[in-house]
């Protein structure tokens, strides 16, 4: 009878075993999302681009800290998560993003823009609001993958990210389009904080990164400028975590040495 326990014991073992090996196998490995896993570990927090239009059609936009579940103040310049992070998985298979392309690379989610006073404004009719990198400067290659859209836009809910390269060449992206916001069901207007996109900063080469923004309305399709309304400009720099921060702390004061030694100061 102990005998046979114990054999039953040893089977329940394996058994179990294999049922942890497949669950791991099968478990989804995705990178912290600043704007919806609620204090998963390496969350860094929201940090948003607010924008609006005032009643003299000059756009405007407030740089903040946006919610964080875990209880962080995210602030500028903005944090890489570094290469080191676990292997993501791709989860193209259940509809979602295919996140290998993260894999091995320095990447930052925080930047978010989204609609301040959301329904107080809007664009004509075949007009949408564009974001376009005017200046990008950095060690290295700055890639900017597309993510998800707030919760209501049927384009790409909250937990979809098309992952495509976006900004190309300094091509301006569109953020806001007055006839997909029409469309939305609830509509734009009745979802408070209004359309929120994180998109997937990305590079090989960590470092200090500042693009500057120009914000503005365009022709929905063609993105051409409409110069009834007036243009904004925001900043936004990353640099790597504190944990490699020291070695280009270093690097900077290398070449403050070398430039005060060359008079360049
Ligand atoms: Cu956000």
């Amino acid at each position: 009878m102990n005998r046979l326990l114990s054999r039953l014991g040893a089977v329940v073992m394996a058994i179990g075993l294999v049922v942890l090996v497949v669950s791991q196998v099968q478990s989804a490995v995705i990178p912290p999302n600043p704007m919806m896993t609620g204090g998963q570990a390496g969350e860094l927090g929201m940090y948003h681009g607010m924008i609006s239009i005032n009643p003299a059609n000059e756009i405007v936009v407030h740089l903040g800290p946006g919610m964080s579940p875990a209880g962080n103040t995210p602030e500028l310049p903005l944090k890489f998560t570094p290469d080191t992070h676990p292997d993501y998985t791709d989860e193209s298979g259940t509809g979602g993003p295919d996140w290998t392309v993260l894999n091995g690379r320095h990447f930052n989610a925080q930047l978010g823009w989204i609609a301040e006073n959301a329904g107080t404004w809007t664009v004509p009719s075949g007009s949408a609001v564009w974001i376009e990198p005017i200046s990008v400067t950095g060690p290295g290659t700055l890639e900017v993958l597309e993510g998800g859209q707030g919760a209501t836009s049927p384009l790409l809910p909250m937990d979809q990210h098309t992952l495509d390269p976006i900004f190309v060449g300094g091509q301006p992206w569109k953020w806001f389009d007055r006839d997909i916001a029409d469309s939305l069901n609830p509509p734009f207007i009745a979802s408070g904080s209004g359309i929120m996109t994180h998109n997937w900063y990305v590079t090989d080469t960590p470092g200090l990164y500042e693009v500057q923004y120009r914000i503005y309305v365009g022709d929905a399709t063609t993105g051409v400028l409409d110069p009834t309304y007036t243009p904004a400009q925001v900043n936004v720099a990353w640099v790597p975590e504190p944990a490699s921060t020291a070695i280009v702390l270093l690097g900077t004061l290398a070449l403050v040495c070398r430039r005060g030694r060359n008079g360049q100061l």
